[in-house]
């Protein structure tokens, strides 16, 4: 995955879910149903973010993965939603519009 840049850049990105992602996988979560590139910590390498809308009766929560030089990673992946907020958003569907 190439450092972020100026321009508009569409790309497909892969993230093997399993060991190191935190949670567990539900039926009807819809993770990745939503995704986005961004890079929230300033180092120039853009992380993949990935909702799941119909996590917690569709509150939804977002997963954002580590990212480098060597792609995307579940290393130091976090995740968190109303839970994690503290607030009762159910139906909110947390990660259902981000920006195109
Ligand atoms: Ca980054």
């Amino acid at each position: 995955m190439p450092k972020t840049s100026s321009s508009p850049v569409r790309r497909t990105v892969a993230v093997a879910v399993g060991a190191g992602v935190p949670g567990t996988a539900e039926s009807g979560d819809l993770f990745g149903a939503t995704t986005h590139l961004v890079d929230g910590d300033g180092d120039g390498w853009a992380e993949p973010v990935v909702a799941a809308l119909g996590e917690d009766a569709r509150a939804g929560a977002v997963w954002v993965f580590g990212a480098g030089s060597a792609g995307a990673t579940a290393t130091r992946s976090f995740s968190f939603g109303a839970r994690t907020l503290g607030t009762v958003a159910s139906k909110a569907q947390l990660g259902a519009a981000f920006p195109g």
